[in-house]
């Protein structure tokens, strides 16, 4: 909780400084226009783009993410799979994703516990779903929460 004052605050104090800029930025992609033919055509050719992301471990040493490191195209929807060794999740980093990325990951992952942190999958099989969809290029660093310490990282390359 503490923490994620702390970042709230961090985060007031740096739309505070740079206001200005930020705003116009965000008021230029709020109003960018969307060409009519676009809409349409993306989301049903982004909708077929499903990775698989297997979270394995054996509940005490060993936990990764299958494969730990991917590349995807924006739009893609990589989907987590609780296959051994839960509960797992799926975070992200704030200060490792490029700029806007944040954004539209707050988009793509529903049911968050936190900033850019998905729920528990508890149950086997159990699956979540992150959107890409939006999001600029460049990595994207994620961990498991209750494994970060034995390794348990993903880095999604978004080309
Ligand atoms: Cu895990």
């Amino acid at each position: 909780m503490r923490f994620t004052l702390f970042t709230t605050v961090v985060a007031f104090a740096i739309v505070a400084c740079g206001g200005d800029k930020k705003s116009a930025a965000s008021q230029a992609e709020a109003a960018t226009p969307t060409p009519a033919g676009v809409p349409a055509a993306t989301p049903a050719a982004e909708a077929a783009l499903v990775v698989e992301v297997k979270m394995t471990g054996n509940g005490t040493s060993v936990a990764a993410f299958e494969p730990s490191k991917l590349t995807i195209k924006t739009g893609t929807t990589v989907r987590f799979i609780n296959v051994s060794g839960g509960p797992h999740d799926v975070a992200f980093y704030a200060d490792s994703i490029p700029k806007g990325g944040a954004d539209a990951l707050k988009k793509g992952m529903p049911n968050p516990m936190g900033d850019l942190t998905g729920p528990f999958l508890t149950q086997p099989n159990e699956k979540y779903d992150v959107s890409f969809a939006g999001a600029p290029a460049g990595v994207y660093k994620g961990y498991c929460l209750p494994h970060v310490a034995l390794g348990m990282k993903i880095a999604v390359t978004v080309q």
